[in-house]
């Protein structure tokens, strides 16, 4: 189990660091086409993967979400417990962005997570700490 959380720790940050060149080549839409073919190659990129975690700074048990899901009570953090009303930091490590729901089925408050962005402690945004219930 370790070996393979750090497996996927590393390929998040091959993936940021493949990020970070794509704005500075995408000037023309040849090269944007190129781009797209590249992303679809690209693991968690392609998949457009968001990391959840139970405690603030990226603490406690983590959940990658890799398509939008309407209810969080039927899913779990690496550790078992439920990710409903418990998910306090975010990892978004793709290039899409994502948006967190208070309410389940895309409702209530939310907050958008901009690509390659993360947000330490959720405890300040719309969505709030320990309350997400809904992602897309
Ligand atoms: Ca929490």
């Amino acid at each position: 189990m370790r070996m393979g959380r750090i497996a996927a720790l590393s390929i998040g940050i091959a993936t940021l660091t493949a990020g970070a060149v794509v704005p500075a080549v995408a000037h023309s839409s040849e090269g944007a086409a190129q781009i797209r073919q590249t992303q679809s190659d690209s693991g968690d990129r392609a998949r457009g993967a968001l990391w959840l975690y139970q405690n603030s700074h990226y603490k406690g048990g983590k959940k990658k979400i890799t398509s939008k899901d309407a209810n969080f009570r039927n899913n779990y953090f690496s550790n078992g417990k439920s990710l409903n009303d418990r998910v306090s930091s975010v990892k978004n490590r793709s290039s899409k962005a994502w948006r967190l729901y208070k309410d389940a089925g895309y409702h209530g408050p939310s907050t958008k997570i901009l690509p390659n962005h993360q947000l330490f402690n959720l405890r300040s945004t719309n969505v709030g700490n320990d309350a997400a219930s809904s992602v897309k």
